[in-house]
């Protein structure tokens, strides 16, 4: 694929600027830099010894000034996460109590920017470019063009997409749905941007059609955590609130890169650390974030001093944190053999737990050998740590994709959850269970009812209200749904937002699958793979973000999320929508219901019309269904809105068969790596935000004007024979028989575990195998791929 810069000939880039602000003249040849940057080759330095500061300042003010021009800039990024704005839509991390008046990141600026840029996509960008030929362009240039603007149409056997009327849109798709002969031959799936509204609006309309088909991108992200929670403590979320970071006296950072994915957290674990907490990183590669912070909204960070954050950094070998969490587990164990009634919480373990004894039993068999060999560390680190753990008033542990990814992840997490039972280090101030999402609304739409598989007081709650019986058996999840797609089970693939071609693993079996679809659809902001990797038709429906102002019958609407610490709160898009065909998220999805379902036998009864014209009613109908929500519109308006019940945090009652917190015993895995080969980590550069591709560069580890290199350690690339630089290709080592190649990476000598590598997503996702996911949860285990380096087959860039 090459990477190139185009505008819309017929004047998204000159003429059609849809706001009163225009691009400013040099924005453009600014972005097409970037992508010179990209072709002319990479420069590889030392990794960054800061995160943020000023630079960071820095670069997220140019990347706005760019996409936005000032007016805009100013205008957007006074309202990101404040009372009356809206919410980031670049992470999950809560808003604090008290705002400072810039509460976003360089990052959630850069996610702000590539929103709100003023550039845009219209019907003759689509007549210039076949679908074809944009099949060829890559992630950043197609994310570059800009917003959306009509609805279009791809016809059968068509070469480019042709705008449509959204009437026609609705017929093509209601069509193509009422033509299946079953409705789980439907995938309805969903990106964690969707808001709360938009979300219930949407489940309700999929379970009124007939399916529980709704996979969502939480099936890649944090399902392992949610089934490793529901199990253990009977409820799938975290359990600490944002000030509780401020009470611990030890906070553990694992698996988890925050400096660039949730660097608003950064402030957070400074003040926690200035409270004196002590911060622990678990982490195969040094991430700056973790080691040293300037807060760029302080004055001393910005004139470069800040904090050193991690104390104690334990390099941990992919996938060997289960192994970690088993000796710090067997180290208090220890401690508490030989100073009885001074290290455990009994008092709460009698009361509070189940299984006890076969978890302790477990681990006083479990020799530390295996420990050392699964995590890379030495028996000493572990038990140094396990001191931190002992000598600590109140813990939490944080953790991202890197705990959430590999094929023994729910397990992994499960021995987490277990580690904190022991010192009843959940449910009191200062401690807790810590996942932290990635979408800024991942987690409410699950709250929703974006689930393939929901409780059953879910469904009764739904059937009450609506009148109607939901369907009960358990639909598709991300990868089943490829597989009904390849099998020809499924034919018809809606994607309210997110890029479902680019973010799903084994990427040449899913466009494959994907290909085979009578229809795909999709609900987007911006251009993606997902929109030039098509089924047999394909539709565009063009749609408001969060920054966009929402206006409906009954005035402007207000939508509402729900942060990673369970906070729900609202979100007032202001800016002018790119142009006048954007409909809501909300008003496609209830426009469709209504056509969809008008006559339809056992439909539920809703006033999908009355809905659409003012949020406030479907607000009404959650409020009446989800437990937690009642008299949801009034304490949306409480400033920073209010927090869901959380049993566990709460009241320490956890809401499992027993009633009690469940010790499991879970046989410790770890990866083996054979001879020759490395295990691949796919991670997020600096420069992106999932798939959407702002740049070539990665800052904090030194990478500049490129993206497809491989980090490996120096001494691996001297055993398989190969010098940093050398261009190499990525091959998957899976003993399917299929070729997964990804051609053409430098290699980058860099400071990770022996026999580990790391290498950016979505570049690498063609190495993931669709049947390699964790037990239980069904994450691809993109953080576990086995694979070969082999001299490139393709011709170095120029
Ligand atoms: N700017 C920006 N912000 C984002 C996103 C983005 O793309 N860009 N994405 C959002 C989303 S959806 C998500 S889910 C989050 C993702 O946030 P992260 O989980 O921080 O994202 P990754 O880049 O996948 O980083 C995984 C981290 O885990 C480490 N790791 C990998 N394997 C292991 C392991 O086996 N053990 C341990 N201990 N560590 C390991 C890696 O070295 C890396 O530091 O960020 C959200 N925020
Ligand atoms: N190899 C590998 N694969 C991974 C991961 C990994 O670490 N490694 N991480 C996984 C994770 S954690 C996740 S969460 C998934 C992400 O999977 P997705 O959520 O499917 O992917 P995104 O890249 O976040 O989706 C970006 C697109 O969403 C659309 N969009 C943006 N805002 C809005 C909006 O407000 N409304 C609508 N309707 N559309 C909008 C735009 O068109 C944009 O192109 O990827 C997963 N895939
Ligand atoms: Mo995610």
């Amino acid at each position: 694929m090459t990477g190139r810069i185009t505008g819309d000939p017929a004047g998204g880039r000159a003429g059609a600027q849809h706001d009163e602000e225009r691009v400013p003249a040099g924005a453009l040849r600014r972005a097409q830099d970037v992508d010179d940057a990209t072709l002319s080759g990479l420069r590889v330095g030392p990794p960054a010894t800061h995160a943020a500061g000023l630079p960071g300042v820095a670069h997220a003010l140019d990347v706005a000034l760019r996409q936005m021009g000032p007016v805009r800039t100013a205008r957007t990024l006074t309202r990101v996460n404040q009372t009356h704005g809206f919410d980031c839509p670049g992470c999950a991390w809560p808003e604090a109590a008290h705002r400072s008046p810039a509460e976003f990141c360089e990052n959630g600026a850069k996610a702000v920017a590539e929103e709100a840029t003023t550039r845009t996509v219209g019907p003759a960008f689509f007549a210039h470019h076949p679908v074809a030929e944009l099949a060829g362009w890559d992630d950043h240039s197609l994310g570059q063009q800009g917003r959306l603007t009509h609805p279009v149409l791809l016809d059968e056997g068509a070469t480019h997409y042709r705008p449509v009327t959204w009437d026609e849109a609705y017929d093509v798709l209601v069509g193509e749905l009422a033509a299946l002969a079953s409705p789980d031959e439907a995938v309805f799936y969903t990106s964690g941007r969707t808001s709360n509204e938009a979300a219930f609006a949407y489940a309700l309309m999929v379970r009124g059609f007939g399916t529980n088909n709704l996979p969502d991108c939480s099936n890649m992200c944090h399902e392992s955590s949610g089934s490793a929670l529901t199990e253990t403590i009977g409820i799938g979320k975290g359990s600490v609130h944002l000030a509780d970071l401020e009470r611990a006296d030890l906070v553990v950072v694992a698996g988890q890169n925050p400096g660039t994915n949730h660097p608003r957290m950064l402030t957070a674990l400074q003040r926690a650390k200035a409270a004196g907490a002590r911060i622990v990183a678990v982490n195969p590669l040094r991430e700056v974030g973790l080691l040293h912070f300037d807060d760029p909204q302080r004055p001393s960070g910005a004139l470069g001093r800040g904090t050193d954050l991690a104390d104690d950094y334990l390099q941990v070998r992919l996938g060997g944190d289960q192994g970690l969490f088993q000796g710090l587990a067997k180290h208090l164990l220890e401690l508490e053999a030989a100073r009885p009634g001074s290290v455990l919480d009994t008092a709460f373990l009698a009361g509070s737990t189940e299984g006890f004894e076969d978890y302790a039993a477990a681990l006083r068999a479990l020799p530390w050998a295996q420990v050392e060999e699964a995590t890379g560390l030495t028996e000493a680190d572990v038990r140094a740590l396990g001191d931190r753990f002992a000598a600590s008033r109140a813990t939490i542990v944080c953790w991202a994709m890197g705990l959430t990814q590999h094929p023994h992840a729910v397990a992994t997490l499960k021995d987490v959850v277990s580690l904190l039972l022991l010192r009843g280090d959940i449910g009191r101030p200062g401690a807790g269970l810590c996942p932290v999402r990635g979408h800024s609304n991942v987690q409410g739409d699950r709250t929703m009812g974006i689930f393939e598989r929901m409780p059953t007081a879910y469904h009764d709650a739904i059937d009450r209200e609506f009148g109607f019986t939901s369907p009960r058996a358990h639909g598709l999840d991300t990868v089943a749904a490829i597989e009904a797609l390849r099998d020809g089970r499924a034919h018809v693939f809606v994607g309210m937002g997110g890029n479902f071609a680019r973010a799903t693993p084994d990427t040449g079996a899913t466009e494959e699958a994907l290909r085979r679809a009578r229809l795909t659809v999709q609900v987007s902001t911006k251009l993606n793979r997902s929109h030039v990797v098509t089924g047999r038709r394909a539709l565009i429906l063009p749609t408001l973000g969060r920054t966009d102002r929402d206006v409906q019958a009954s005035g402007r609407q207000r939508v509402s999320v729900e942060d990673s610490m369970s906070a729900v709160h609202a979100s007032t898009g202001r800016l002018k929508p790119a142009g006048p065909l954007l409909r809501s998220e909300v008003a496609i999805i209830t426009e469709l219901a209504e056509r969809l379902l008008a006559g339809r036998p056992g439909a539920p009864r809703v006033d999908w019309r009355g809905w659409r014209k003012d949020y406030r009613r479907i607000r009404a109908a959650i409020s009446r269904v989800v437990p937690g929500f009642e008299d949801y519109e009034a304490r949306l308006d409480e400033p920073g809105g209010f927090v869901l019940p959380h049993p566990p945090r709460d009241t320490r009652t956890f809401a499992t068969p027993s009633g009690r917190a469940r010790f499991t015993v879970n046989a410790l895995t770890y990866p083996r790596i054979p001879p020759g080969t490395l295990l691949l980590q796919t991670i997020r550069s600096h420069d992106q935000f999932n798939t959407t591709v702002y740049g070539p560069d990665d800052r904090y580890r030194g990478i500049r004007g490129g993206r497809r290199v491989v980090f490996v350690h120096p001494a691996d690339l001297a055993d398989l024979g190969l010098a940093a630089g050398d261009l190499v290709d990525l091959v998957g080592v899976h003993d399917d028989g299929r070729e997964r190649r990804a051609a053409g990476f430098r290699a980058v000598a860099y400071d990770t575990p022996r026999g580990n590598a790391a290498a950016y997503y979505p570049e690498t996702n063609v190495l993931v195998p669709l049947s390699s996911y964790a037990a239980v949860s069904r994450t691809p285990t993109s953080k576990s791929v086995l694979v070969r380096l082999e001299p490139a087959t393709v011709p170095a860039p120029a």
